[in-house]
């Protein structure tokens, strides 16, 4: 008999075609009357495949009494209550590591986007405004200080590609890391103060909930820039609204929002603004690469080895 397995939303198709071969897959985004149809399998239910986005809420594991593992598509499990998972004796796994990459070229690639202004630059030439004048002058990366929120494995190599800038590397976060060449500053406000961009690439957490806040971003100041590739939860987004607004902060470059997809429309009327519909990791090899990550942990529980990337 297969392991009964629950899946939350739709994922690529060389990993449901994976765990249709490997479990008895039910689809519960396909059932018309969940809550029936949780009251008929939910015990039957051994494991569940979801992503960062989804997570499995506390309502939905107390219809599944029975459940072993939560393979999660995604390196943050802010929509995952860990604590509570441990309590219910549930496993939890991630995808680490295997989208640092993908991520640290788009982030590179949204502060050149913002900076240089790509995409004002791509609209001025297609709306034929160039035979009229040259486009204006912009900023530059080069040089500028950089503190990074969360110097993790995605911040280090955020931290390792704006070297290649000669970019000056500052971070924070909770601890001082002591084999790490760049400048810490214990306290976020300060490190705002000093640097000319701001990348948050911290996770989503009671913690870290609104730490990019009004006070941050004023430090950050009028020719400062945030880039945040984190979370939404991470920002207070209604004063980065008004502030971009103001001109109190310089200009932001945002891969992810409080209430995705929802959008605050005033961004998009911003021109200090460069928006991304949360894609950092969203290339074919980094996916399949996450994809492959679930269907390795989910393999490793069933079998009763270790699991690969665990979080609880
Ligand atoms: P990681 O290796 O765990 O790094 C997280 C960093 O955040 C650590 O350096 C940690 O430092 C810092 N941090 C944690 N809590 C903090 C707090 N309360 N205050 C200040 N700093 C704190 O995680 P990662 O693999 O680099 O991923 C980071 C996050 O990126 C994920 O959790 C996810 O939310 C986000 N992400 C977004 C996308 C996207 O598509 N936009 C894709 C992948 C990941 P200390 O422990 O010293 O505090
Ligand atoms: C994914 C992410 O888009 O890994 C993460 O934490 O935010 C992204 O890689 C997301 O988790 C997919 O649901």
């Amino acid at each position: 008999m297969k392991p009964q397995l629950l899946q939350i939303a739709p994922m690529m198709t060389h990993v449901e075609e994976a765990l249709e071969n490997a479990y008895q897959v039910h689809r519960l985004w396909q059932q018309d009357d969940q809550a029936a149809f949780l009251g008929r399998v939910g015990a039957d239910i051994r494991g569940i495949a979801t992503s960062g986005h989804h997570g499995a809420p506390a309502d939905l594991l107390d219809a599944l009494p029975n459940v072993e593992i939560i393979a999660s598509y995604g390196v943050g499990y802010d929509a995952i209550d860990t604590a509570d998972c441990k309590a219910r004796n549930i496993r939890v796994t991630n995808t680490p590591d295997v989208l640092n990459d993908a991520m640290a070229e788009l982030t590179v690639g949204m502060m050149i986007g913002l900076c240089r202004r790509i995409p004002q630059a791509d609209a001025y030439v297609r709306a034929g405004r160039w035979t009229g004048g040259n486009f204006p002058l912009t900023g530059e990366l080069t040089g500028a200080h950089v503190g990074i929120l969360g110097l993790g494995r995605i911040g280090k190599e955020i931290a390792l590609r704006l070297q290649a800038f000669r970019m000056r590397v500052s971070y924070h976060g909770r601890t001082r890391q002591a084999y790490q060449p760049y400048t810490y500053y214990p306290d976020l406000v300060e490190m705002a103060r000093d640097v000319d961009w701001l990348v948050a690439i911290a996770p989503g957490s009671p913690q870290t909930n609104g730490i990019v806040s009004r006070e941050v971003m004023q430090a950050l100041g009028p020719k400062g820039s945030l880039v945040n590739m984190g979370r939404g939860s991470l920002v207070d987004e209604a004063a980065l609204i008004e502030l971009l607004q103001s001109g109190e902060l310089g200009a932001a470059a945002l891969d992810v929002f409080e209430d995705e997809p929802n959008v605050p429309e005033a961004l998009y009327a911003l021109d200090n603004v460069v928006l991304s519909p949360h894609q950092g990791s969203a290339t074919e090899k980094t996916r399949t690469g996450m994809g492959d990550l679930v269907i390795r942990n989910l393999a490793a529980h069933f079998a009763g080895n270790p699991l690969i990337t665990p979080v609880v």
